[in-house]
């Protein structure tokens, strides 16, 4: 195993990019460990404001409204935030230059004791993280969930106790800037067009994410997809020595979905059953998939086999995700704002087997929607489009699913899906895009999706 090091020497200059969660936990991580810091943001909004406020007071210099670039281009090291794309100014400034730049996750590696499991894949990342972590957990094994999560692993590594596990949920951006992180268990969970918005191609963003492999060693555990095929090809030799999951057929060694309906593993040559598919607390096909690689992935990190079921058992508290927002006169309400791509919307569809009204919209990532209205064919009642994305959604999916609305603003949307609905249907926000259009993330506009349900039950129970 590559030896773990800090980035820099003591008394180096380091720039940190972006004051979001990732860059002020970075900028403290830094000056606890001796580093001389800069950290700056483009941008001073009231959440920059508020990071500067508060790293000043700590006597870290910090900046918002720019980037002093005589100051980075001065640095020893660039730590940069996942949300600053390579092909902005100041990357490529500072790329120019030849300057070091590592991720957050890259610097908070070098200083953490912890044994890591990193996560990567399109979507169920957060899920399978959550997941893997609470296995661990519940087994007696200490583990902290971060990364991607929206726990930044610098946190993790400024506490005096770590871990003696760190469940890393890692996105490409991420792994874009990795150095020497190495991970002791891998997870490739599934391929599918995401990004698209910041990627050339999708070829440059399935590199990134093949960059998890480059992260792993001979001792590296892998745990990867059996039923697809782009992450197979991506893994290429490594796949033979894998542990493998699937939902269709039973693997040498991994985990499957049993004929009868059962999560079953086999780690270590005898056969396990964890616990029937219908004892899962998430819903659709998509979650046992992921429940699958968690499990792996815990009992290759030393759960044992009899606490996987009772672990799988514990319900998931990530907001967002597949989440009920109510039932209103027999119709159900979906919250799915995390789904910002097209294939997490389409795992959404596969989920429910009762009609479905499905919201989709906000700023389009470069995606096609066809394959959501053919996920749905048999369920689809109709599609209220909303968003920068609407005038897209309405020119591919009219005439590919019954009915289709275009509204502006969440309330509008909402009051339309309310009409289309029938008692025993399912309103289904997966919006298939991005948030950025009309709110800062996807959670702010998961909470505005919550609050137009609430107000729709409180107008019917009036009336
Ligand atoms: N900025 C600059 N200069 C620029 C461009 C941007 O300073 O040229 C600033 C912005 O003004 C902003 C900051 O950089 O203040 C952006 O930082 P960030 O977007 O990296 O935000 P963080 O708050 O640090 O959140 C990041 C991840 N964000 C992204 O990858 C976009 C969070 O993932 C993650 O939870 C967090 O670190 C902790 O690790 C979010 C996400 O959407 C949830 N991830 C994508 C996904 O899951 O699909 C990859």
């Amino acid at each position: 195993m590559k030896r773990r090091e800090m980035p820099f020497a003591a008394g180096a200059t380091v720039s940190v990019l972006g004051l979001g969660v990732s860059g002020t936990a970075a900028a403290r991580l830094a000056a606890a460990r001796g580093a001389v810091v800069y950290a700056s943001d483009a941008f001073a909004g009231v959440e920059q404001k508020a990071a500067v406020d508060a790293l000043s007071a700590e006597g870290i210099s910090a900046e918002a409204g720019r980037h002093d670039m005589d100051r980075i281009l001065d640095s020893d090291l660039v730590v940069v935030s996942p949300g600053i794309s390579p092909f902005s100014e100041v990357r490529q400034e500072i790329s120019a230059r030849g300057i070091r730049t590592i991720a957050e996750v890259e610097l908070a590696y070098g200083t953490l004791s912890s044994r890591v499991i990193g996560i990567t894949g399109t979507n169920g990342k957060t899920t399978t993280t959550q997941l893997t972590a609470t296995l661990l957990r519940e087994s007696g094994t200490s583990a902290v969930a971060g990364g991607n999560i929206g726990h930044p692993l610098s946190w993790t590594a400024m506490e005096e106790e770590q871990p003696d596990w760190v469940v890393v949920e890692l996105s490409s951006f991420q792994l874009a800037d990795l150095e020497s992180f190495h991970v002791d268990i891998g997870v490739l969970l599934n391929l599918a067009p995401d990004h698209l918005d910041r990627y050339r191609d999708l070829q440059a963003y399935y590199r990134d994410k093949q960059r998890l492999f480059a992260a792993g060693d001979d001792d590296t555990a892998w745990v990867l997809n059996a039923d697809d095929p782009f992450v197979l090809d991506l893994a290429n030799s490594i796949a033979e020595e894998a542990f493998l999951f699937s939902l269709n057929d039973p693997v040498k060694r991994g985990g499957w979905l049993s004929a009868d309906g059962v999560l079953v593993g086999n780690i270590d040559g005898t056969e396990e059953r964890w616990l029937p598919e219908a004892e899962l607390p998430l819903l659709g096909s998509h979650n046992v998939a992921n429940a699958l690689a968690a499990s792996i992935s815990a009992r290759l990190a030393g759960c044992p086999a009899d606490a996987v079921g009772s672990g799988l058992r514990v319900p998931s508290d990530l907001p967002h995700r597949l989440e009920s927002a109510g039932e209103v006169a027999g119709v159900l309400w979906i919250n799915d704002s995390k789904a910002t791509n097209v294939a997490a919307a389409t795992a959404a569809v596969r989920a429910f087997d009762r009609p479905i009204i499905m919201m989709l919209g906000g700023r389009h990532k470069g995606e096609p929607y066809a394959s959501i209205a053919e996920a749905g064919s048999d369920r689809l009642k109709a599609v209220v489009a909303f968003g920068e994305a609407a005038p897209k959604i309405l020119a591919e999916l009219d005439g590919a699913v019954p009915h289709i609305a275009v509204e502006n603003g969440m309330d509008a949307a909402v009051r339309a899906a309310r009409h289309q609905a029938v008692s025993g249907d399912v309103v289904l926000f997966s919006p298939a895009c991005s948030s950025f259009d009309m709110y800062p993330n996807y959670e702010v506009r998961g909470e505005a999706f919550v609050r137009a349900v609430q107000s729709l039950s409180t107008v019917e129970d009036r009336s």
